[in-house]
């Protein structure tokens, strides 16, 4: 590559090569230079925005340099590049974790002490990127680290949302809805406004003949411009830095319609434009739940194709024979969102290279992956084929022959079974028709993968049943999931990060988290102990500070801290929790002083998001904000139980949540948490959790052991049964349960009206997520609880001896299983100089 630069200018590229900051000094340059010339700011009007930005800025231009590298050597070495395909990736704050990834948080730190500025202060500046709903979302933004720790070729693709998931304000103990414009400034984006792809929508489909051959050609009825995006993101303790591609939308024809605007219609001279970027615009705030609109289903397209026309813009750069595409790409569907990417691409390699259908399709099944994550009926994607066909006819024809070329194999396989036919059908034969997405995704990739085991086994046995019986169970795989200790550890809890590094022999375990199976010897450390008590108590404080300063409510750090934090979803059954800690409300309530003397204080905290169109989850939230409304007065009560429900649970909040938990709760109704990752960050947060024999939460136990959690609750296999009980047999409602009913509808918790849908759910409705079945062993296990934390020595014990057998559920482990089993991919060796 560098030979086709003449000598004297490559000499000259070369001496004036950016070298990145390395020390204090340099550091404070780069930040004095920004804040003079980037933000035309001083000494004097430097705020603490201003040096967040610049130093943001400084971290940035450095990033960039690695990214640079690290793309010429991605491309120089020519190998198999992973494009991770998601519509939502929910990084959280970008600074300080670029801070510690490439090393440098200590020279920053000190840096801007001189400047003027405490680090801590600095970093709490940045708006979340909050470019996702939750776990899914988050999934994605830890894989991406690891990729990158991981030293893999990858990029991610994603939607570059002007907002966000919405913010969320509790006024009068109801949800309210403000939306998150998070681009005011953002340092971390890099736009290519020379990096751009005409997308089209609408119109007809024409048979043409070119050179002898039929073809169709899709004749657009509108165009969109896609504009990238580009967010660099590090590895840790490496110099690669992969990148983040996320397009925006634009209209195509430039900024408005010069002849509207000249005869003096501004309003419309906009319009194209208007509709255009409205694509982009803002994220769906559904978690589980797709409602079938059609923006949405133009976000999908928008953004797979102009992913698609990239990567195959690069691999055409290779001039490499179209059959090695699967030896160069591997393309993962994080979810049935980018399904669209699998006919786009068939379409391609028909429509416009002329390869022979068969071909093409055996190219582009080689090259997808498919990750399911939820089994959850209202969760899984369709679309009216009516709808399909008006937006993308072309695609829809594609689906069709797609369909039928499969139904065909199918028969051929299990002849005889016209049932089999209609049920693996990509095309419901409802009313309207409908396009299955997940079907579709499974039969255009070579592997389709659950999140847990539990999970997986599911997906086989229920939903994708018939297609482990028409492609055997070889195509069907696992790979439970994981988070990054980088920031869920590290950064979120660097004091615990370096108790565990000093007994763990430095920061290696970062790297690689099975090395925190040296903490079990240290178990019996009399003083190990005390210092991981000790943290865990300051991180209390710092919890109780923000709980003070948010909700005013005075909480006591030296109470049991039980938390609930996740999207409101009634699978994940908060409503079990609050009607749980009514329970203990009513049994404090019926103690005498002395008797109530003995009892151990609680915190119990929730916080999370409730889709806007869902009712019943507002409902939720609105009931935990009035049973806290009158617990948190009453002073027989006092410090014995406080209710607190966290306003805007986000990705920064949950860094100084999770470090704070004595016990978290992860207690969905069995078989409906398709994972989970919060679990997951909470104990290696070094808190102990409850949970249902659900997601991940399984897979846990199996890791740290029974003693060290609290399970409750009815099994998966049993759930059938259980709800068909409820529907066809008698249903009786737990007694303690009932009473807590009672107390709801005596009017103690407000206006009874508010909460009768969701008591009827249970009582009149079949009780769909089995609250009353769990109801006893939800609150006998609780007790378990409270006389486990009695004892203090103990608890401890637990915590750092789950803390210690964590290591299997590093996003890192994810990525190494994904690049061995389904994307054939290696890391490629980086060179530190
Ligand atoms: O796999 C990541 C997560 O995805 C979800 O959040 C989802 O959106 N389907 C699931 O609900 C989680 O169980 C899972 O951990």
């Amino acid at each position: 590559v560098e030979a086709s630069i003449p000598e004297p200018q490559r000499e000259a590229w070369k001496r004036n090569q950016i070298t990145s900051f390395t020390d204090k000094d340099g550091f404070e340059k780069e930040v004095v230079r920004h804040v003079e010339t980037t933000l035309a700011r001083s000494m004097f009007n430097c705020d603490e925005i201003a040096a967040y930005s610049a130093t943001s800025l400084a971290f940035r231009d450095r990033l960039i340099t690695h990214w640079n590298r690290t793309q010429q050597r991605q491309t120089y070495r020519d190998t198999k590049r992973v494009y991770y395909l998601s519509l939502e990736f929910l990084m959280g704050r970008a600074l300080d974790n670029a801070m510690l990834n490439v090393g440098l948080k200590n020279v920053a730190q000190d840096g801007l002490a001189e400047l003027g500025f405490r680090i801590e202060d600095v970093v709490k500046q940045e708006h979340d990127a909050a470019l996702g709903n939750g776990g899914l979302g988050r999934l994605a933004a830890c894989f991406l680290d690891s990729l990158a720790t991981l030293n893999f070729p990858a990029w991610g693709y994603g939607l570059r949302y002007r907002y966000g998931i919405f913010k969320q304000e509790i006024i009068d103990g109801y949800q309210v809805e403000v939306p998150d414009y998070w681009l005011d400034f953002n340092p971390w984006e890099f736009p290519r406004h020379d990096v751009t792809v005409d997308i089209q929508f609408f119109g007809q489909v024409n048979k043409k003949t070119v050179d002898g051959k039929t073809v169709s050609v899709w004749e657009a009825g509108e165009i969109v411009q896609a504009v990238a995006y580009d967010v660099p993101i590090p590895g840790y303790d490496t110099p690669t830095t992969n990148n983040l591609r996320l397009w925006s939308s634009k209209a195509s024809g430039g900024e408005f319609d010069f002849q509207k605007f000249n005869s003096g219609d501004y309003e419309s001279s906009v319009a194209d434009q208007q509709r255009a970027e409205t694509i982009s615009a803002v994220l769906y705030p559904n978690d589980n739940l797709e409602r079938g609109k059609e923006l949405r289903l133009k976000q999908q397209y928008f953004w797979v194709a102009a992913s698609l026309y990239d990567i195959v813009r690069r691999f055409k750069k290779s001039r490499r024979s179209w059959n090695e595409f699967p030896d160069q790409v591997a393309i993962q569907l994080n979810d049935t969102h980018p399904t669209l990417a699998i006919v786009e691409l068939q379409r391609i390699l028909v429509d416009i290279e002329g390869l022979e259908w068969d071909n093409a399709w055996e190219i582009v099944t080689s090259t997808f992956g498919y990750t399911n994550h939820t089994v959850l009926p209202e969760a899984l994607e369709k679309w009216p084929v009516g709808l399909v066909q008006h937006l993308l006819p072309r695609h829809l024809q594609i689906i069709y022959d797609i369909n039928l070329f499969f139904l065909q194999s199918v028969e051929k396989a299990i002849p005889d079974d016209r049932d089999m036919l209609r049920r693996v059908s990509i095309i419901e034969e409802s009313q309207p028709k409908m396009v299955r997405m997940a079907f579709l995704a499974i039969v255009g990739s070579h592997k389709v993968n659950g999140v847990a085991e539990l999970h997986s086994d599911l997906i086989k046995t229920t939903i994708f049943k018939d297609f482990v019986e028409i492609y055997g169970p070889d195509k069907f795989t696992n790979v439970t999931n994981g988070i990054t200790p980088r920031r869920w550890l590290h950064q979120a809890n660097p004091r615990l990060s370096e108790l565990i590094a000093s007994k763990c022999g430095g920061n290696d375990f970062l790297k690689d988290l099975t090395l925190l199976n040296q903490l079990e010897k240290h178990v019996q450390d009399k003083q190990f102990r005390k210092e991981w008590a000790e943290i865990k108590y300051a991180n209390k404080v710092r919890l109780a500070k923000h709980i003070k300063d948010t909700t005013g409510v005075v909480v006591n750090p030296a109470s049991l801290f039980d938390v609930q934090v996740k999207r409101i979803h009634e699978y994940k059954r908060q409503q079990l929790n609050i009607f749980g800690v009514i329970h203990r409300y009513l049994s404090l309530k019926a103690m005498t002083p002395d008797q109530r003397k003995k009892q151990l204080p609680r915190v119990s905290i929730f916080g999370g998001k409730a889709a806007p169109g869902y009712w019943m989850a507002k409902q939720i939230i609105h009931l935990i904000n009035s049973v806290g409304a009158v617990v948190n007065k009453d002073e027989d009560i006092g410090d014995l139980l406080k209710v607190i429900f966290l306003e805007d649970y986000n990705v920064s909040k949950a860094e100084i949540i999770c470090p704070a938990s004595d016990i978290s709760e992860h207690i969905s109704t069995a078989g409906t948490e398709a994972s989970g990752t919060s679990n997951m960050k909470f104990v290696l947060n070094g808190g102990l959790i409850i949970g249902t024999c659900d997601g991940a939460n399984i897979e846990i136990t199996r890791e740290i052991g029974e003693s060290n959690i609290f399970l409750f609750g009815n099994l998966s296999e049993d759930v059938e049964d259980l709800r068909h009980a409820h529907t066809y047999g008698s249903h009786t409602i737990d007694s303690d349960l009932d009473k807590v009913f009672n107390e709801i509808e005596k009017g103690t918790f407000g206006t009874p009206h508010d909460f009768s849908a969701m008591i009827a759910a249970v009582r009149q409705h079949g009780d769909y997520y089995l609250v009353s079945d769990d109801f006893h062993s939800y609150i006998e296990t609780h007790q378990l609880v409270d006389e486990a934390y009695r004892n203090q020595d103990e608890w401890i014990a637990k915590c750092i001896t789950s803390v210690s057998r964590m290591g299997f559920f590093t996003s890192d482990r994810c990525i190494n299983e994904y690049a061995e089993e389904i994307w054939n991919v290696e890391p490629l060796a980086v060179d530190r100089h």
